[in-house]
């Protein structure tokens, strides 16, 4: 028998996606709703090698998360504490500084920096800690701050969205990361996470700052209250956005660890719908160029897997991470070059090491261009 796909529906949506027509949102809810998720994995893996041939991309990161001090509070983070509550801290450019030196041998070139909002912070602690990194790590690109501390961040220096962003550029901001969009429900906004900012605000911030020559990734947060008509809907909000800017890299669904917070009753998500929201992705995202697998929340071994499903990034070595790993997360806490390079190739592809911008620094485990492997910070 040669059937490409178990369930029938699936076949019309194959037709579209081999005519590089756009899905529409129900299109989007069949894919979420069959249980035919090979169907839906072989039509993402159409469109990945289409875009990426056989490459699968990979960064050599570290994670700086300077304070876990955060006034928003959300129900579903593990990370969050309030000021004077055991566990809190703030890091001062010592610190920073330290933490940066401890990894001065690696060729680190991004550094990845988020953090709570902290209510007693001012605006001159984030220009000085983006000036430390840039002084300690000249070569490395600094991908910081989401849509949600950018808003804080603008309230801080009292200017608008575009004018933080034109300072925070000069003091050394390169890109910026997804996360804080959730899910773009105010339904789920409400319950969840009623200080952040709503969907509309995290969407003019995005505008903002692809308008101001800023590119940003962005994510869904699934696996918790959300239903799949809110799954389509924040997919279908980013390719609008996507349509007017074409600000946004990558994509990266983020996988609810739920251990430790205030939504601990939640079952962890499972492989099928990991790899169904990486597939559905790479499918509706159809005018984004990346999608991630982000193997700190889904393990190592299904990110190899998800490469199959419509993935063509492992995100990267990252060194330390904290916010999904207070809530459960059971991967390592960092990769190698390595382990990223072996987990790539075993998986049947062509590991590429990237910078933030996806320009090619090793193909296959050789250097592709004069990228200097060490003394990033000398
Ligand atoms: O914004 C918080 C989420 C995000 C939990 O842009 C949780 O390259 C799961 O945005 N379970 C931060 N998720 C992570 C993030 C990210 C990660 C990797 C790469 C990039 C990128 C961005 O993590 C938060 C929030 O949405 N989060 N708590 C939790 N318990
Ligand atoms: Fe604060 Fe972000 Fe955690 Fe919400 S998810 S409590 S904004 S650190």
């Amino acid at each position: 028998m040669n059937r490409l796909f178990r369930d029938d529906a699936l076949k019309k949506i194959y037709d579209k996606v081999k005519k590089g027509i756009r899905l529409s949102r129900e299109d989007g809810l069949v894919l979420y709703k069959t249980r035919d998720l090979n169907g839906v994995g072989r039509m993402a893996d159409h469109v990945r090698r289409q875009r990426h041939g056989n490459d699968a991309f990979y960064v050599y990161n570290q994670h700086l998360n300077y304070t876990n001090i955060c006034k928003n509070r959300c129900l579903f983070c593990a990370y969050a504490v309030d000021e004077g509550d055991d566990g809190a801290y703030l890091w001062h450019m010592d610190e920073i500084e330290k933490r940066l030196m401890a990894r001065i041998e690696e060729p680190v070139n991004e550094l990845h920096i988020v953090g709570g909002l902290h209510p007693s912070l001012d605006f001159d602690y984030f220009t000085g800690l983006l000036q430390t990194v840039k002084r300690v790590r000249p070569n490395a690109k600094i991908k910081a701050f989401t849509s949600v501390e950018i808003d804080y961040l603008s309230k801080l220096s009292g200017l608008s969205v575009k004018e933080t962003i034109l300072v925070l550029k000069e003091a050394g901001l390169d890109m910026m990361p997804g996360g804080g969009a959730e899910v773009m429900s105010e339904r789920v906004r409400k319950k969840l996470f009623p200080k952040k900012v709503n969907a509309q605000r995290w969407l003019e911030i995005m505008e903002a700052v692809h308008r101001a020559g800023i590119p940003t990734n962005a994510t869904m947060l699934y696996g918790h209250i959300e239903t799949l008509e809110e799954r389509v809907d924040h997919l279908i909000s980013l390719r609008e956005l996507q349509d007017k800017t074409g600000g946004f890299s990558a994509f990266i669904p983020l996988a609810f660890h739920s251990q430790n917070t205030a939504l601990s009753h939640l079952p962890a998500t499972n492989a099928m719908d990991d790899l169904k929201n990486i597939a559905i992705a790479r499918l509706m995202l159809d005018n984004f160029d990346h999608i991630k697998a982000y193997w700190v929340m889904i393990t190592e071994k299904l990110a190899q897997v998800a490469l199959a499903y419509g993935a063509d990034d492992l995100d990267g070595t990252i060194i330390e991470e904290r916010i999904t790993h207070e809530a459960g997360a059971t991967s390592a806490k960092g990769l190698t070059r390595d382990d990223m390079e072996r987990m790539i190739r075993d998986s049947g592809f062509v590991p590429v090491e990237r910078d933030t911008f996806y320009n090619e620094l090793r193909r296959d485990g050789v250097l592709t261009t004069d990228y200097k492997d060490k003394g990033h910070g000398a």
